[in-house]
């Protein structure tokens, strides 16, 4: 099985047969009590393929699947920083009536998000699919050059992310970024951020109605 993208997989099968796409424990998960409660000792199953019994041929396939549209750094306009801890981002808890982030529409940016925990976290942009553009300094390896929401970030490491903001804007309206591994988003580690046309300034998200959960992501 390949991979070239997000939805973009081929799997050659034989009639009646079955084959399964298998997590396995991962050696990035930091030490003993992170690869034991942060999931990297886990092996599961993600899907499972039952060819029919009987099949016909496929059509060949062509030499690229797609083209995936993904920024590039070249049109970053600015670079911001994002420290991950258990305790907050950048230090600070999520606050629903606090915008951290104020991002022109129709801009790119690199953001570098650096995991300074021994800790794994999971980085995760709404509004945005984006680019890792550098691993700990380096160029990323096959899987992470996709299109991407989420980023695995090891305890220590550090990403380097291209993204571009042509999504609705609404001063008023935040889009959030955060830990994706639950029980850390629901300690507060997530930020608000506030995408506004040129010129425009953040209006007031007007927290403390809500619950602090967000659902669908
Ligand atoms: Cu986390």
């Amino acid at each position: 099985m390949r991979a070239w993208g997000r939805a973009e997989v081929v799997v050659r099968m034989r009639a009646g047969e079955r084959t399964v796409l298998r997590s396995f424990p991962q050696d990035n998960y930091g030490d003993a009590w992170n690869r034991r409660f942060g999931g990297g000792d886990d092996s599961f199953d993600v899907l499972e393929l039952r060819a029919a019994a009987s099949l016909r041929r496929s059509p060949a396939l062509p030499a690229v699947l797609g083209k995936l549209e993904v920024p590039q750094a070249k049109d970053e306009v600015r670079g911001r920083y994002f420290g991950l801890r258990m305790s907050g981002i950048n230090g600070r808890k999520m606050d629903m009536g606090r915008v951290d982030e104020t991002v022109t529409r129709g801009t790119a940016e690199t953001w570098t998000v650096r995991n300074e925990d021994g800790v794994p976290h999971n980085f995760h942009v709404h509004d945005v699919q984006f680019r890792v553009l550098e691993v700990d300094g380096r160029p990323p390896e096959g899987t992470l050059r996709g299109a991407k929401d989420t980023v695995f970030v090891p305890g220590g490491s550090t990403v380097k992310l291209a993204m571009r903001f042509d999504g609705p804007a609404d001063p008023d309206t935040p889009y959030m970024y955060h830990c994706h591994l639950l029980y850390h988003e629901d300690r507060g580690m997530m930020g608000q951020f506030v995408v506004v046309e040129k010129g425009q300034r953040a209006g007031s998200p007007g927290g403390g109605g809500g619950t602090g959960d967000h659902a669908g992501h």
